[in-house]
């Protein structure tokens, strides 16, 4: 054996030596390896059912497929993460069609509509349904991949350190922190308050330093964000759903073997259901949680804010601008709006 090849069957013989102490799914590097960016901190369930997905798809592919989940907007925020998602520098990327997502495809943000929906049965029928086929079609024609469940924010309450928020004169001049987002900004701005749009990286410490007064967003968030500790009052205002969809780089999901791919997505929609249940079980446990942290929480009827936004021409304006058919497949679901 000449010094080569004896070099070459040691180094062999080293390799094999690691690989059989290691688990199976651990054997090899991933064959394909996408990152995942999230923009909500690593205790939230989306994040949490994200990673049993990682898991379970570590198994189901004997390794051939890793999910490497980057939560807590590490790579980035929003709009920087949706960058490098159109670029191919992040695989995989969950995004509310409200938010970043509709300064590409406007239509994408049509949910968001304020005070449209009434419990969350039909929310999903919809989004399970006709509706979301619709919405996704449209993600699809605009170059990226969606996975058909849409994973659970849930419905939006307003926080602020000034006052409760019990009618729309309440929010009259509140300086109010909104995602990246033009019907967001709308929807504030038609209600009376001041928005300012700001990605969620940013919300802890823009309310901390009081260059907004609040901020809306769902109970799971506002605990893992401990934004709790830079709020005093928590408006229970439901004024607006928001989920995320979970998307993929096109390129980067086709180079993907078709049978693997499947796998992959039949996992990721799997556990899209398991985190749903896990943010209604939050929904309804966390409210005297945040309360003994000091939030103080009042009901609200959404009535008098419903009638301010028909009165400013807020639906007639978005009813115009998402255009009749897409805002008939909505109605479908919510009933008559405005
Ligand atoms: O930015 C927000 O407020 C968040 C985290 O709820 C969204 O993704 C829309």
């Amino acid at each position: 054996m000449n010094t080569y090849s004896r070099r070459h069957f040691a180094a062999l013989g080293a390799a094999s030596a690691i690989a059989t102490s290691l688990p199976l799914r651990h054997a090899r590097a991933a064959e394909f390896s996408f990152k995942l960016g999230t923009n909500v901190p690593d205790s939230h369930p989306l994040n949490v059912y994200v990673r049993k997905a990682a898991e379970e798809i570590a198994q189901a592919t004997d390794g051939r497929f890793e999910l490497k989940v980057f939560a807590n907007n590490q790579l980035g925020g929003d709009s920087d993460m949706f960058s490098q998602l159109r670029a191919g520098a992040l695989e995989c990327f969950t995004l509310s069609g409200v938010n970043v997502l509709s300064t590409l495809i406007p239509s994408a943000a049509i949910w968001g509509v304020g005070f449209a929906w009434k419990d969350y049965p039909t929310l999903w029928n919809a989004l399970d349904g006709q509706f979301g086929t619709h919405l996704r079609s449209q993600i699809t024609k605009a170059g990226l991949v969606v996975m058909d469940r849409i994973w659970d924010n849930g419905f939006r309450q307003v926080t602020n350190s000034v006052r409760p928020i019990n009618s729309p004169a309440d929010l009259q001049g509140l300086k109010m922190r909104v995602p990246v987002s033009a019907l967001w900004t709308s929807l504030f701005k038609s209600l009376g308050a001041s928005p300012t749009a700001i990605n969620f990286a940013e919300v802890y410490s823009a309310l901390q330093t009081k260059i907004v007064d609040g901020q809306e967003n769902p109970p799971a968030i506002i605990s893992a964000a401990k934004l709790y500790e830079v709020q005093k009052y928590c408006s229970l205002t439901n004024h607006m759903w928001d989920g995320w969809w979970f998307l993929v780089n096109r390129r980067a999901w086709e180079s993907v073997p078709a049978d693997l791919r499947d796998k992959v997505a039949g996992i990721i929609n799997k556990y899209a259901l398991d985190e749903r249940e896990e943010i209604a079980r939050q929904n309804s446990s966390l409210q005297s949680e945040l309360a003994a942290k000091g939030l103080v929480f009042n009901n609200v009827d959404p009535a008098p804010f419903r009638e301010t936004l028909s009165k400013s021409g807020f639906y007639n304006e978005w009813r115009a601008k998402f255009g009749e058919e897409a805002w008939a497949l909505l109605e479908l679901s919510t009933g008559k709006l405005g």
